[in-house]
């Protein structure tokens, strides 16, 4: 395929999106053969039947790198407590909260949290996703941990999108094990992440480290786990409060620490060090109301690079917009255009661990989105709803 008359965003620098006006790239198979301006188009691609996008933007496929979009159920009833004046926090010590989908989750079958799960997954695919990471953590007991996990595989295969699983055995005390955490994560955290790499289902380890679910320290067990397993790390940190998930992130060499509302220059600088990409999650901000956004001026100051992600789940970020998730990060964190813009390509595919995509150059995975607009800052500017005009994936419409 050789797509011209395109404007292309390419990301290749950091300055100026990388951009090349009247632009063509070439595809071979699945990969990125050439890009380059339309007077520089090599002869061996001249005679390709060409894919005129008329000037419109192009940009590497969108990549959402946190969510958790396998899941029974949903919360709308714990919205309206919460407007009601219930807290997220309070909801969870009562049993609600995420053990409310862990319930939903264990109850349904795997047909139907795939087909489910489909259904907003084919809500990215129309807003230019072409690779997402779908997080387990809704089972928190063997059998279910391991059925979201063959649900994200199943998707990854019935969809045309490319799947990475991270795998959240330690995102919630489940009632059964309630007071006892330590006890839940030797008996099943641990045993079912082993259980579910010896099946080829983890790409990586996540937790969540916060005071309504594990502190540092039994995650550091579970994370030294998938360090013999040579599994990478991310992590839930800050969220709601500051208790050193960062810190642990940044001591395991994490590709990601995610949230991060709480988190301090001190842990911005941790994370340079470690090299871990910090995940801005704005949608669960927005719906917890939140009111201390995440230290974006210290992430910049240390060069921490910046994902954006959807964060799609029931409770706390109900959403399947990507755009959304960058027009937020602008709006309520003052993110750049540029900065939102590479959060969904170039940044959250190293926060995947990955070095294959996210840009438009020779040799990258042929996933492109071709955008209804003229300019990427048209991306984050529309509050949402900027209209997707085709999506490649793995070189083919
Ligand atoms: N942080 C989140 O944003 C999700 N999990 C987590 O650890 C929320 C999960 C939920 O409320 O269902
Ligand atoms: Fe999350």
């Amino acid at each position: 395929m050789l797509l011209t008359h395109a404007t292309l965003a390419t990301l290749v620098s950091d300055q100026d999106y990388g951009f090349i006006r009247d632009g063509a790239v070439a595809l071979k198979g699945d990969k990125i053969a050439w890009v380059g301006p339309m007077s520089e188009i090599p002869k061996t691609f001249r005679g390709t039947e060409p894919f005129d996008v008329q000037g419109r933007l192009v940009t590497p496929g969108f990549i959402d790198c946190h969510s958790h979009i396998v899941y029974g159920g949903n919360r709308a009833a714990e919205f309206e407590q919460r407007l009601n004046g219930a807290s997220y926090q309070e909801i969870a010590q009562a049993g609600g909260g995420i053990i409310s989908t862990v319930k939903a989750t264990r109850a349904a079958s795997e047909e139907d949290l795939l087909s489910t799960a489909i259904s907003r997954v084919e809500a990215m695919l129309a807003q230019g996703v072409t690779t997402l990471e779908i997080k387990s953590g809704y089972g928190l007991d063997r059998e279910t941990e391991l059925k979201m996990l063959r649900v994200a595989r199943a998707i990854g295969s019935k969809c045309r999108v490319s799947v990475y699983t991270s795998f959240l055995g330690a995102h919630a005390i489940p009632p059964e094990y309630e007071g006892q955490p330590d006890t839940y994560i030797d008996d099943v955290c641990i045993p079912t992440l082993r259980a579910a790499h010896d099946e080829g289902l983890v790409d990586a380890v996540d937790g969540f480290c916060e005071g309504i679910a594990f502190d540092a320290e039994q995650i550091a067990r579970v994370f030294d786990v998938a360090r013999q397993l040579n599994l990478p790390i991310k992590l839930h940190a800050e969220q709601l409060s500051n208790i050193g998930g960062t810190q642990l992130a940044a001591r395991y060499k994490a590709l990601s620490a995610d949230h991060l509302e709480y988190a301090t220059s001190d842990d911005a600088a941790a994370l340079a060090r470690s090299g871990s990409v910090a995940v801005i999650l704005p949608g669960a901000f927005y719906t917890l109301r939140e009111e201390r956004p995440p230290p974006i001026d210290a992430f910049r100051t240390h060069g921490v690079p910046m994902a954006l992600a959807t964060d799609s789940n029931p409770g706390s970020s109900p959403m399947t917009s990507l755009l959304l998730a960058m027009n937020m990060g602008c709006t309520l964190f003052r993110m750049t255009p540029m900065e939102a813009l590479m959060g969904v390509t170039r940044n959250a595919t190293r926060a995947l661990g990955l070095s294959d995509r996210g840009t438009i150059q020779p040799g990258a995975r042929a996933d492109l989105a071709v955008w209804q607009a003229d300019h990427p800052a048209e991306l984050s500017y529309r509050i949402g709803d900027t209209a997707l005009h085709c999506r490649i994936f793995e070189g083919a419409l």
